[in-house]
């Protein structure tokens, strides 16, 4: 059976264990600090989740980094795929978890470890997502270093004074557009979850319904937003619908891209031009605002992900997947 390593605080753990429940895959879930998790293999990079599964020669190993993890066990798993069969629609799925799992997630961070009230909540709640069975003595310096350890971290996502009203704005206008799209669709891609309402579902987890202020803006924004999320939760039980035609794809869908091409496919140039450059900072605008933060290697990763799946489509494939993205800004990406 499966093993995971996660925890319910962790946005990326909680688009994992929707997806095992929604692909009815069976699964040991483990907390960190938990009796059995001591002596596991230890990942490269220490990430939540981590999986332990068995290498080419069948030893256990430690695994982290859920797009891929996604499509490992779409080829070790039968039945239920959330990957569309379609070309077109798998690119755009594959776009779409990306914008969630390194976007979207920005707001998450932000949120949390940027405002008072979240700091507060966070700070007492995820060591205690750990392990329940500690003394309140025992959480207290635990609280108060992961509070000091994540304010740290604020400027590795991009999260400022400078960058943080480009972030909330996107957040709210990412759920007006999702709105509208769920008035019509109950998910991303048809009546079927992709693994691109995974990433959305695991960020959301943590902004509709833990942290408080984002909490707030996605109940004014979005009480339709928050209704989906709860329904993710456990899909086990659904029947999956048809994913929508490649060929009909819905204005709703293209705003949502158009969101994506507004501020992640420049913000992805950007960090991929400084790395190149080998610059301390990514300095750019986004939105017409500017954006300054850490480059950060793993999305030049994701953007190269992204430009060998374009590449890999066949001549008219790409061309459906180049009208779909025409006038979203993503098309940004692929020139
Ligand atoms: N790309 C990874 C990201 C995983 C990730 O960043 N997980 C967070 C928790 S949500 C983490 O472990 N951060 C490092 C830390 O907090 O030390 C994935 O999709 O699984």
């Amino acid at each position: 059976m499966l093993r995971m390593l996660g925890a319910p605080g962790s946005p990326y753990t909680r688009k994992m264990r929707a997806l095992l429940r929604y692909r009815r895959i069976p699964y040991q879930l483990l907390f960190q600090g938990s009796p059995g998790t001591e002596g596991l293999p230890r990942p490269k990079v220490s990430l939540l989740p981590t999986f332990f599964l068995p290498d080419e020669d069948g030893k256990e190993v430690a695994v982290t980094d859920s797009t891929p993890l996604i499509r490992r066990f779409e080829r070790e798993f039968e039945g239920r795929s959330v990957l569309p069969e379609d070309p077109v629609l798998r690119f755009l799925d594959a776009l779409l978890e990306d914008y969630a799992d390194e976007w979207l997630t920005k707001a998450m961070f932000h949120y949390r470890w940027y405002y008072a009230a979240d700091i507060e909540k966070a700070g007492a709640i995820l060591p205690l997502w750990r392990n329940t069975s500690v003394t309140d003595e025992e959480v207290a310096p635990f609280s108060k270093m992961i509070r000091e350890r994540q304010i740290e971290r604020l400027w590795v996502v991009g999260s400022n004074d400078i960058t943080a009203p480009v972030i909330e704005q996107s957040y709210r206008r990412f759920l007006r557009a999702f709105d509208a799209h769920l008035q019509r669709f109950p998910y991303l891609l048809g009546d079927r979850p992709g693994s691109g309402d995974f990433g959305v579902f695991g960020q959301l987890t943590q902004l509709a319904l833990f942290d408080p202020t984002p909490m707030a803006v996605t109940l004014e924004e979005s009480p339709r937003v928050y209704a989906w999320v709860e329904r993710m939760e456990d899909l086990s039980g659904l029947e999956p619908g048809p994913w929508i035609s490649p060929d009909a794809v819905p204005d709703t869908l293209k705003t949502i891209l158009t969101e994506v091409g507004r501020v992640y496919a420049p913000f992805l140039l950007a960090n991929a031009q400084a790395l190149e450059q080998g610059a301390e900072r990514v300095e750019t605008s986004i939105d017409g605002k500017p954006w300054t933060q850490k480059p950060f290697p793993y999305q030049a990763k994701c953007l190269r992900w992204l430009r060998e799946a374009h590449a890999e489509l066949s001549d008219s494939e790409r061309t459906a997947v180049d009208g779909v993205l025409a006038g979203t800004g993503c098309e940004a990406l692929f020139t």
